[in-house]
């Protein structure tokens, strides 16, 4: 069949609008007819060029939301007409790392995946007899896409997709690294560095945990008012403070409890980690860095009982708990609507890169 897609031919250049190929699904493999994609950070990392495992030409996106049209042979969990959300970290429930528990990475179809290519090591897109690479496994700019049945999360038919869709990255990495990786409990205090679409989430994970003081930091003092709004008790504008390890620590009585670095600065992270308590404060990392990038601090910040850990997609096991999180959208137990900024169609989708890198969206989502 044909399928509408923005194509990434390149790095740093636009994205074009074109009618691909798309193969239907083989064993194990869906369907599915994509409704809504957001936009990314990571989305534009890949395509700026400084992702190392990025590779072109490829359908970018990894955060979708759409129904199902059509399932491969051997497909158990779905059938035409389920609502899903595509998931850039699968859920085998069978590998080692899912049966270890300890992790949410699991590793069924990492190889294959990392390659852009579908786990038989081939590519459902195609233009002019070409192959097109899939990305994360999702490839959501696209308006039809095949996924590994492993790699779909079934969630409630009467979740809107322009808002469901922000679970399949930005929602669950925030939320998670808080309720899932971090475990934070009541009364904690914690710093989060960084309120673009993913700490904004961090901060409402953190007020659904209970914490006392949630203290944000940003240079966009425009982030301030959307951070309070989402549970934010303190902020900081980093130009603004001599010293912002100083300033947390001052603000905490001797440090934060835990602290979410969500930008990608390796200069921030060696903060964040600093920032938090003596004896027991934890650092996680989620920005992802530019290629190459390394972190340092003394080694006496751990040795006197920080930790300094990280977290993908939240530590959620997506088949298992996107479902649950959409219900908690569902159910007002958590705010999407106001971190939707822009709603765009796929024709305009460049501009919602321009958009994330003027500091002007939070995300941007793109209706099909
Ligand atoms: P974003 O661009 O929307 O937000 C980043 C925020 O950081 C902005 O508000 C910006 O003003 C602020 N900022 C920049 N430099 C700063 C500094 N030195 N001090 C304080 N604030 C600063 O990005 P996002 O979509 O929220 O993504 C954040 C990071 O998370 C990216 O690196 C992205 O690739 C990564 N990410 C990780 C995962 C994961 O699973 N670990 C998933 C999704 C995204
Ligand atoms: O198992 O090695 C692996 C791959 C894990 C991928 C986790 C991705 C999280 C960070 C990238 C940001 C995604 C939007
Ligand atoms: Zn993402
Ligand atoms: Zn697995």
């Amino acid at each position: 069949m044909k399928t509408r897609a923005a194509v990434a031919w390149q790095a740093g250049q636009p994205l074009t609008i074109e009618e691909v190929d798309l193969a239907g699904p083989r064993t194990g493999e869906v369907l599915v007819e994509i409704k809504a994609t957001g936009i990314c950070h990571t989305d534009y990392y890949t395509l700026s060029g400084a992702d190392p495992e990025g590779l072109f030409p490829a359908i970018l996106g990894h955060e979708g939301a759409g129904i199902v049209v059509e399932v491969g042979a051997d497909v158990k969990s779905l059938r035409p007409g389920d609502h899903v959300i595509p998931l850039y970290t699968p859920e085998c429930r069978e590998c080692k790392f899912c049966l270890s528990r300890k992790t949410n990475l699991c590793q069924a179809i990492r190889a294959t995946q990392g390659r852009g290519l579908m786990p038989d090591g081939t590519s459902r897109f195609s233009l002019d007899g070409k192959a097109i690479m899939h990305y994360m496994g999702t490839s959501t700019f696209s308006n039809y896409i095949v996924v590994p049945e492993i790699a779909l999360a079934k969630i409630r038919e009467d979740a809107p997709f322009d808002k469901a869709c922000y679970i399949g990255c930005g929602v669950t990495t925030g939320i998670g690294a808080v309720l899932f990786t971090a475990k934070v409990e009541v009364g904690a205090n914690v710093a989060v560095f960084g309120l673009g679409g993913i700490g904004l989430n961090v901060i409402q994970g953190a007020r659904m945990a209970g914490a006392d003081k949630i203290i944000g930091i940003d240079l966009n003092p425009e982030r301030e008012a959307l951070g309070r709004q989402f549970g934010m008790t303190h902020f900081i504008d980093p130009s603004q403070v001599e010293n912002v390890v100083d300033a947390v620590i001052q603000l905490t009585d001797g440090g934060a409890d835990y602290s979410f670095e969500c930008i990608g600065n390796t200069t921030v992270m060696r903060q964040a980690l600093e920032c938090t308590h003596k004896g027991w404060g934890r650092s996680i990392i989620i920005g992802v860095a530019k290629a190459g990038a390394e972190i340092s601090t003394r080694p006496f910040q751990l040795v006197t009982g920080r930790k300094w850990e990280g977290s993908a997609f939240g530590g959620a096991r997506g088949r298992s708990d996107v479902p649950r999180i959409v219900d908690w959208y569902m159910d007002g137990k958590i705010s999407i609507d106001p971190l939707i900024t822009h709603i765009l169609k796929l024709e305009e989708i460049n501009e919602g890169f321009k958009l994330m890198e003027a500091g002007e969206s939070i995300r941007s989502v793109v209706v099909f």
